[in-house]
């Protein structure tokens, strides 16, 4: 057992947030380094002008307390001048709101971009601000902004699907233009290397989680590291934790249980992904199909209710396979 862990976690934006707070506090009980934190940047959109990424902002917000803990995106206590006057011109989208601090990131984000930084150099600038306490990665430094593709033909942007939608339009796939030319973003194949083990946080499979593993070669740095890979399931008692994550699964055929999303990651021995899946107590009974399936089984409370129990998550995970 190692009491420094080199922890590197794949994570969506919300749900992500809640794992990765668990995390750093979970490596902070252990005086182990900070972990990075590989995000996911399908979600990130081009509105009004400014570069917004979600899931970024959300683990950022969170990490630094800035974040709107009701909503669970955006700053705590924003307003929306800037946003209704942006709409009185008809710009941006009716459905989405960008709050006025919000829009302080974005804009900072966009300048820093239109100077030459890369995404992973701006959020380098962000954790200057807000020292973070984890080393936060995006996927990539290229942009490959989410496409749904409708059963019906159409073709329209993750966030809108999501947010002016609520993932009600029948989606027959998600695609990431420009993801065939991506690379992971600089130091995220050398930590994946580098690391004692790696997680799967509890995020969306398919539209979180689904975009860091179609990256052209992060599926071979995780296939080549020595370290074991773990992974939480973002389902309990066969019921999505949040957001329309069973919507994304039934599109690419995946029943909505923990059992078959561990299977659709698909065991390391096998050409997949995990060596061990922690599944919450309402699922206990699915850990001989787990099992059967080539993939460790660790029964555990799952429920992310504040930062101690999201530590606790990554505690079982981490004795589960010893570091
Ligand atoms: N989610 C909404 O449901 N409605 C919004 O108007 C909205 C605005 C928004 C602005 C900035 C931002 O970073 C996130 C925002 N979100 C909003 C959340 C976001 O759409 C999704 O929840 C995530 O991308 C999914 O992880």
């Amino acid at each position: 057992m190692s009491s420094s862990p080199r922890v590197v976690v794949l994570a969506g934006g919300v749900g992500g947030a809640k794992f990765t707070l668990g995390v750093r506090a979970a490596l902070a009980r252990r005086g182990a380094p900070e972990a990075t934190v590989v995000v996911n940047t399908g979600d990130d959109l081009w509105l009004s002008g400014v570069r917004l990424q979600p899931d970024v902002d959300s683990i950022v917000y969170a990490l630094a307390g800035q974040n709107d803990t009701q909503r669970g995106w955006g700053r705590a206590g924003d307003t929306e001048r800037v946003n209704h006057e942006l709409q009185a011109w008809g710009a941006g989208w009716p459905w989405f709101t960008l709050g006025d601090l919000d829009l302080g990131t974005h804009l900072a984000r966009t300048g820093w971009l239109r100077d030459g930084l890369t995404p992973t150099q701006v959020i380098g600038r962000m954790s200057r601000r807000w020292p973070l306490g984890v080393h936060l990665l995006p996927m990539t430094d290229t942009e490959a902004d989410t496409i749904v593709v409708l059963c019906d033909g159409r073709r329209m942007h993750f966030q809108e699907w999501w947010t002016r939608h609520r993932a009600a339009l029948q989606p027959a796939a998600f695609e990431n233009p420009g993801i065939g030319d991506a690379a992971p973003a600089p130091g995220v194949a050398e930590a994946i290397a580098g690391a004692d083990v790696v997680l799967l946080g509890p995020s969306n499979p398919v539209v979180s989680l689904g975009p860091i593993l179609a990256v052209p070669g992060m599926r071979a740095a995780l296939a080549s590291t020595s370290a074991p890979v773990v992974g939480v399931a973002p389902i309990i008692g066969g019921r999505v934790v949040r957001g329309m994550a069973d919507v994304c699964l039934a599109a690419i055929g995946v029943e909505t249980s923990a059992s078959a999303v561990a299977a659709h990651y698909g065991a390391r021995a096998d050409g997949g992904l995990l060596d061990a899946w922690l599944l919450a107590e309402e699922d206990g009974a699915l850990a001989p199909e787990v099992a059967g399936r080539g993939i460790r089984p660790i029964v555990t409370p799952l429920w992310m209710t504040d930062a101690a129990a999201s530590a606790d998550i990554v505690d079982a995970a981490l004795d589960a396979v010893g570091v």
